[in-house]
């Protein structure tokens, strides 16, 4: 999540990475689905569609290749979406940038989970490529691309990558920042923020595979910024709908916890604006975590991000102060030491925010 300007973009553990990864593919079977299931931003996005065309060019077949995504507001490792694994009988599955839990999300089929969220636990069986520990750390973009790329596979693809990459602002590698200048910086740029309107969008279950096959299809990123398919049209009618909904939240004023230095934003929308409301906060509350907390993503629910430049690790801080809730075993405090978030029913959303030294909300 940092820059590092002298990255040279040698990392000592990637060998030892892609001999599991090769390990891993040498052992697929020769029919049944294999599933992609990775998240639908971009990091998430870039990393499935390079995993992709790596497969397709040793010779499995497209229709083999299915690709999911976690339903609106819910992470990987649910009950849901193991049934859904489980009903296509699949060959294999990868699990991309969704994070690493002990959930036994497929059991009895052959799983690899790249990663690069702070893991929680480990499925039973499978084997994990986390990039969490590795310095600086790679997005899932980048992880997956230096695993696939080492014959000079999917180079055509870095371009995909170093979207993924730029989206989860991971470090300059050479061969992203090599793509970047080959692609145009304009059109990466441009190519990012449409593909992540889908995720942020009111309907990311019809706009994330509709930006997977966008992306998965086009052959560069201009192609994506000036292509006019039924999904690229789709994704820009969705970048509108978040554009709009984030200048609406922008005009909510912070309220201040009267213990910590916590800057609230609380507002409703249908869009995953939450994220980009914290980050855009963040700089302007240098002194604060700022959370930003949406009522309007689901119902019943409030989905909240948390962002800072603080000198604090914010996974401590929110499991500091959620020992009061109930029954949210995967539902807050995942990702990153700077930026996290959840989703949490209004009754532990209020207790959460009483620990962090917020009055109780008053009925409406
Ligand atoms: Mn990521």
């Amino acid at each position: 999540m940092e820059n590092h300007p002298y990255f040279s973009g040698e990392y000592p553990e990637l060998a030892e990475a892609r001999a599991s990864f090769e390990k891993f593919i040498a052992t697929l079977s020769g029919n049944g689905p294999i599933i992609i299931l990775c998240d639908g931003d971009v990091d998430g996005l870039g990393a499935g569609v390079v995993l992709w065309h790596l497969l397709e060019r040793r010779g499995y077949a497209p229709e083999r290749l299915v690709n999911l995504h976690a339903p609106k507001g819910s992470n990987a490792f649910t009950r849901t979406m193991r049934d859904k694994i489980m009903t296509l009988q699949p060959a294999a599955l990868f699990i991309m940038d969704l994070g690493i839990a002990g959930y036994d999300i497929a059991p009895g089929v052959p799983v690899l989970l790249v990663d690069h969220h702070r893991p929680g636990g480990q499925p039973p069986g499978s084997t994990v490529i986390t990039g969490y520990q590795w310095r600086p750390v790679p997005t899932s973009s980048l992880l997956t691309f230096l695993l696939c790329n080492g014959n000079g596979e999917v180079i055509d693809k870095a371009w995909a990558a170093a979207i993924g990459n730029l989206g989860d602002l991971g470090p300059e590698h050479p061969l992203m920042q090599q793509a970047i200048k080959e692609q145009k910086q304009k059109y990466i740029r441009e190519a990012t923020s449409l593909l992540n309107a889908a995720k942020r969008s009111s309907d990311p279950d019809i706009a994330i595979p509709a930006a997977f096959r966008a992306m998965q299809e086009a052959t560069s990123a201009r192609a994506i910024v000036e292509g006019g398919n039924e999904d690229l049209e789709l994704l820009r009618r969705y970048k509108l709908e978040v554009q709009h909904e984030l200048n609406e939240a922008r005009r909510v004023a912070p309220k201040f916890s009267q213990t910590e230095k916590v800057a609230l934003l609380r507002f409703d929308s249908p869009a995953r604006v939450h994220p980009l409301l914290a980050q855009s906060w963040r700089g302007r509350l240098p002194k604060y975590i700022v959370m930003a907390a949406n009522g309007g993503f689901l119902p019943g629910k409030v989905s909240f991000s948390m962002r800072t430049n603080l000198d604090i690790n914010l996974l401590d801080f929110l499991a500091r102060h959620g020992k009061q809730l109930e029954g949210v075993e995967n539902e807050y405090g995942h990702g990153h030491d700077k930026a996290t978030g959840g989703t949490l029913n209004e009754t532990n959303f209020n207790r959460l925010m009483e620990s962090m030294g917020f009055n109780p909300e008053k009925p409406a």
